[in-house]
């Protein structure tokens, strides 16, 4: 069974003989930006098989793998690609670095599972074959996000460095950072250092803080650049505040700095729109657009804009329109939640991001199609298909007892759910152009270690980058079984590469190929369980208590404010 997640545009498999890696095997390439390429491919690639892989220019063997950069390659298309392969060698083509390499994640998905090893103590049964095969592929959207939040838990850079490395795979292009909120403020501005002395040292459920320097986030964007990944940064305003408003007194319209938060309420917190506080607001909002644009080589800033439960209507208007003039004084284009289309004054091209219901609240079809009304383009990211914290619906309580996930949504998500949706089906009256792409967003209350993030997004990630990859289907006519087929590929991939993942029902999951117990069954397992030795790689889960903060009592929804 081949398994290329998200399915590939036009995928058949050969009648030839299959292409076998070996020691002979070099990667030649043509272009510019294909040895990069093959340098990332090869790095990984030695390590599993143990080979010397080396990358060449020149006339490729039927032994070799050729990367060729060139024009018409992929037909024009910016990602897309073509790729060959069987006794006469594999040959991908592309007109461009990124769409190369996507194709490499293709083979990556055609060799054998082990290629992701850590190690090169295995070499599989039939030798490293890549069956013959034909692929002529380029994705729908041009935006497929990942969000990771890294202010309710902060999570260090190798952390997320391995987060990208996961999604490059699902041929996802975006890794959207919820650097601040409530909790803690992730990222160092220099004019302002108090963000990240006293709003970095906090985090839900009193787990400890930290923030990115500038050198740590430059590191993340270069990591991710070589994956063809852009990294959106966002700072959340003027609603979750809370740490910005703990570091700086000014930024209050008392003039007094609140208590730093560790629980897990949302709206309480708000910038201050009063003419009194103008000078320090305006100069926050300029001096860290402005550093945020430095560091960011990507075209866009996130500027949050959600769940302002205690900024007045005129109040959020009146903060939206200086905040967005302040992000676009840097050259960058915004995109904010989708209550950010309550203004009529945004930015030229501000793009917004939904996170109501595959079934939409009414209020949030009119806010979205504002967006394309100003000129503007639509992120679709349903919170009850497309939020990787909502629990399992296998797992209602979550593994070991309901400690990870929430689910106020529309309750539990299952991975069918999380195929079996449409994102030109939400709002009436987009045009497939108004729609920029796709993201799955990561909360992170109830999450505090990578394993457990991995546990919650996988295997649903891969269903949203289909979605946002792959030929539009109608939500009923996705190949559903097809598809979960290929998900059990996926996580032959995921064991080997030591990433956590929820066996979920459903998918015929291959046989562990070791005798030793898969992490992932530890994790659904009892609590007995949870110190079992594991023989995965990353080590076992060690799922802990997370806290939930001061309110330890029903899980909060999206429109619950604090209590005062
Ligand atoms: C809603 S929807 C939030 C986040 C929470 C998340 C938890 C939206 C833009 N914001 O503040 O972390 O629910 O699932």
């Amino acid at each position: 069974m081949t398994g290329i997640i998200p399915a590939p545009a036009e995928f058949a498999l050969g009648e030839t003989p299959a292409f076998v890696l070996s020691g002979e095997s070099r990667l030649v390439v043509t272009g510019e930006g294909a040895a990069a390429v093959a340098e990332t491919f090869a790095a990984q690639a030695r390590v599993a098989t143990g080979y010397a892989l080396p990358v060449v220019e020149g006339a490729a063997a039927a032994s070799d793998i050729e990367l060729v950069v060139a024009e018409g390659e992929a037909d024009g298309a910016p990602e897309g690609y073509t790729l060959e392969s069987g006794e006469r060698g594999v040959r991908i083509g592309a007109d461009t670095a990124a769409g190369l390499f996507w194709g490499t994640q293709s083979l990556r998905q055609l060799l054998p599972a082990e290629i992701e090893r850590a190690d090169a103590a295995r070499v599989p049964s039939d030798g490293w074959g890549v069956p013959a095969a034909s692929v002529t592929d380029a994705p729908r959207f041009a935006y497929r996000g990942a969000m990771l939040d890294v202010a309710r838990h902060f999570f260090p850079v190798e952390d997320v460095f391995s987060y990208l490395d996961v999604i490059a795979l699902l041929k996802l292009n975006v890794l959207h950072l919820h650097l601040t909120d409530d909790q803690g403020w992730r990222i160092e501005i220099e004019s302002w250092p108090e963000l990240t002395g006293i709003g970095a040292s906090t985090s839900v459920g009193g787990d400890g803080g930290g923030f990115y320097t500038k050198d740590d986030y430059r590191r993340i964007v270069e990591y991710a650049a070589e994956r063809f990944i852009t990294i959106v940064p966002e700072v959340d305003l003027p609603g979750h505040t809370n740490a910005a408003l703990s570091a700086y007194a000014e930024l209050n319209c008392e003039g007094i700095a609140r208590k730093p938060y560790e629980g897990v309420e949302v709206g309480f917190s708000s910038l201050c729109a009063s003419p009194e506080r103008a000078e320090a607001t305006d100069r926050f909002l300029a001096d860290v657009t402005r550093e945020l644009a430095e560091m960011t080589p990507g075209p866009w800033l996130h500027l949050g804009g959600d769940e302002s439960l205690s900024t007045s209507h005129d109040d959020y208007l009146d903060l939206v329109r200086r905040m967005t003039t302040a992000a676009a004084a840097t050259g960058k284009a915004v995109i904010g939640w989708h209550e950010l289309g309550a203004s009529t004054e945004l930015p030229p091209g501000t793009v917004g991001q939904y996170w109501s219901y595959v079934e939409p609240e009414p209020e949030a079809s009119v806010l979205t199609r504002s967006f394309v009304e100003q000129g503007g383009t639509v992120i679709f990211s349903p919170a009850d298909v497309a939020y990787l914290d909502m629990k399992y619906v296998d797992d209602p309580q979550g593994p070991l007892g309901g400690e990870l996930g929430v689910d106020w949504a529309k309750g539990p998500t299952d991975l069918d759910e999380a195929y079996a949706w449409e994102p030109a089906d939400i709002v009436p009256g987009l045009a497939e152009a108004q729609i920029l792409g796709v993201e799955a967003p990561v909360w992170t209350e109830t999450l505090s270690t990578m394993s457990e993030v991995e546990f919650m997004a996988f295997p649903r990630i891969a269903a949203i980058a289909e979605i946002a990859w792959s030929p539009a289907a109608g939500a009923g006519s996705r190949d559903h079984d097809a598809f979960f087929a290929r998900v059990a590929v996926l996580g032959a991939h995921l064991d080997a590469l030591g990433v956590h993942y929820h066996r979920v029902r459903g998918v015929p999951w291959h046989e562990c190929s070791d005798a030793r117990t898969a992490a992932t069954e530890v994790t659904t397992g009892s609590h007995a369980d949870r110190s079992a030795p594991t023989w995965h790689p990353a080590g076992p889960l060690g799922i802990r208590q997370t806290a939930r903060g001061q309110d330890d009592g029903d899980w909060f929804g999206p429109n619950i404010v604090a209590p005062a």
